[in-house]
């Protein structure tokens, strides 16, 4: 498809250029796990344009040619090299003050050097997060589509890489309702490459992806193993805990296998957050991982973890940042961790409304917090969209794959606050059936809403939950309070419940009687109603009130919002504390 000097009239009036790169969509089932890999990361100063009329995609500008045949010089728009440089990781809109607000196509440029290790060895092209959809571009051609901006996606290119090469990325990070979320969200619209970006060499035949986990139902004394191979479809693999004295060699069919044996682990728990070193070696590859074995699971109105029933002493945390945007690294994700376990007491963290960067669960499993991760089917999506329902089940499969090995993952939630119609029942109980096929260690849940008329916990899709999430703004959005008790005492669930959001906006710093709205008294005293209320319901296990930090959303901007969500237990810096993170902290004190 290489752009036709002299075809300028043709390029400006096509209008479904889109449609040209609907085909090399990239899914779940091409992501590699990498524990244990080395990855040379392609971070770093890339070169970058807005592109706001997506002339790059309507007129094939990554191949178009600057000379004619004959040697004259073509006037071209785009100009790769020479473009401002930004960084990646990062979100534009907190990179230049004058895309703040920038929300359609950004192109990234920028240039690498691979020199072959081994003749045979296949090189991968990883993304750690885009958003929302990314078109990759390598040598002068179009090689990935890629939709969802909080999962990561790999493309191989061991055909096409050489040893000097040009990448291109052009990066739509437009809102529009098909999308997961869709145009309308309580949060802020980052948009670029805002997570790592590395190449990935792995031998010719490969282990591709491995499940390690503690079999479900056996008194927590198995374990068991799946895996999948790439490039060869039977063998043998070997599996590995030294510090157990694990050795087991499995065999593969049709590039799988797997095993469960017997195993006397030393459980994972919050307050045990033993990992293990695991190894599993195949032909000429190995994946290494620090693994933590533990049985999460429902049983009528209550949740046990290693067979202790638990409450789940949460907070919800977006991944929002003041000055980084959506961008995160270790030690803010540390410093939340750090915040929810030894000052907020807990032992549960509702990472919202989508998938936080890979680290958090990697970190959750080393501090030891239980987790509860997210896709964005937020709201209205377009439920009766069969293109809508494709891109939530890739998500959640990217998401399951990238943090199956978690043992700090103990939900799944498939969306949040959606009416329920015979069309979102659909999706979300098909999004519900998926999980379930998929991994049997976890719960399935979503945030649902309650039935405000008959003043009741009721929604279909709880029949196809394992623990039903909650929304509800007593006191808040819904002044009366006094519902909430009705509510809870005419519902009669036959799972357990967790409060997945309740809470009040707090500027911070702005004080008042605990009648005022949008001061830290009236969000103190809220909080002290619905521990009281929410503590004294014998089917409620859980809360995750709605939320840690102050987070940018654009839809507030009120003299107390000022373009940010105060529900905040802390202000948008992190560090200030509002009164109401004491009364959680308090209560969740008494809790064991
Ligand atoms: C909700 C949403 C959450 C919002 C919150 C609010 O129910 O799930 O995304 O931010 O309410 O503050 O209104």
């Amino acid at each position: 498809m290489a752009k036709a000097p002299g075809n300028f009239n043709q390029d400006i009036h096509v209008s479904d250029y889109r449609s040209r790169y609907d085909g090399s969509k990239v899914t779940s089932s091409s992501l590699i796990s990498i524990e244990g890999r080395i990855t040379e990361s392609l971070n770093g100063k890339w070169n970058f344009t807005v592109d706001p009329y997506e002339t790059f995609l309507r007129a094939n500008w990554y191949s178009a040619p600057e000379y004619t045949a004959d040697g004259r010089q073509l006037p071209v728009d785009f100009d790769f090299p020479n473009m401002d440089f930004i960084n990646v990781p990062s979100c534009w809109n907190m990179e230049r003050p004058e895309l703040f607000y920038y929300e359609n196509m950004g192109i990234y440029y920028r240039t690498f050097r691979y020199e072959k290790d081994d003749k045979d060895e296949r090189l991968f092209l990883c993304f750690e997060g885009v958003s929302y959809r990314a078109y990759v571009f390598l040598n002068g051609k179009y090689i990935a589509m890629h939709d969802g901006a909080s999962t990561p996606f790999d493309v191989e290119i061991t055909n096409l890489v050489q040893r000097d090469n040009t990448l291109l990325v052009a990066v739509d990070a437009s809102r529009n309702d098909l999308r997961v979320p869709m145009s309308n969200t309580d949060w802020f619209n980052y948009g670029g490459i805002y997570r790592d970006v590395f190449l990935l060499r792995c031998p010719k035949v490969f282990i591709k992806d491995w499940f390690v986990r503690l079999q479900p139902g056996t008194s927590f004394k198995k374990i068991a193993v799946d895996f999948e191979m790439d490039g060869i479809d039977s063998g043998s693999a070997v599996f590995e805990i030294p510090e157990l004295g694990i050795h087991k060699e499995i065999a593969f069919e049709n590039k799988r296998g797997s095993i469960i044996f017997e195993a006397d682990v030393d459980l994972w728990s919050p307050e045990n957050p033993k990992l293990y070193d695991v190894r599993l070696s195949a032909c000429n590859d190995e994946l290494r991982d620090r693994i933590g074995f533990r049985e999460f699971k429902v049983v009528g109105n209550s949740i046990f973890l290693n067979g202790k029933e638990r409450f789940l002493k949460g907070v919800s945390v977006h991944e929002d940042h003041y000055i980084l945007g959506k961008t995160t690294n270790e030690s803010v994700i540390r410093d939340t961790i750090r915040l929810v376990k030894d000052e907020l007491n807990g032992c549960f963290i509702r990472v919202a409304h989508y998938p936080h960067t890979r680290a958090f669960a990697r970190l959750a499993d080393e501090m030891g917090i239980m987790l509860w991760e997210e896709i964005p089917v937020y709201w209205a999506i377009s439920f009766a969209s069969e293109k809508t329902y494709s891109d939530a089940e890739n998500q959640i499969a990217e998401l399951i794959r990238r943090d199956k090995n978690r043992a700090s993952v103990v939900v799944w939630s498939v969306g949040n606050e959606n009416a329920d119609t015979d069309d979102r029942f659909k999706f979300m109980s098909s999004l519900a059936s998926f999980v379930h096929s998929v991994d049997p260690t976890r719960a399935v849940s979503a945030a649902c809403l309650i039935n405000e008329v008959d003043l009741k916990i009721e929604d279909r899709l709880a029949g196809c939950l394992d623990i039903i999430g909650i929304n509800e703004y007593y006191g808040w959005y819904k002044p009366d309070f006094t519902e909430l008790g009705r509510i809870l005492e005419n519902s009669n669930p036959d799972k357990p419940v967790i409060i997945t959001e309740f809470g009040a906006d707090a500027r911070s710093g702005f004080h008042g009687t605990k009648n005022m709205l949008w001061c830290e008294e009236f969000q103190e005293e809220l909080y002290k109603k619905q521990v009281k209320e929410i503590s004294s319901c014998r089917y409620i296990k859980g809360m995750t009130p709605w939320i840690l930090y102050d987070f940018r959303a654009a839809r507030r901007q009120n003299t107390y919002q000022e373009g940010f969500n105060r529900k905040g237990l802390v202000d948008e810096d992190r560090k200030t504390k509002k009164l109401a993170f004491y009364v959680l902290s308090k209560f969740y004190s008494t809790i064991k």
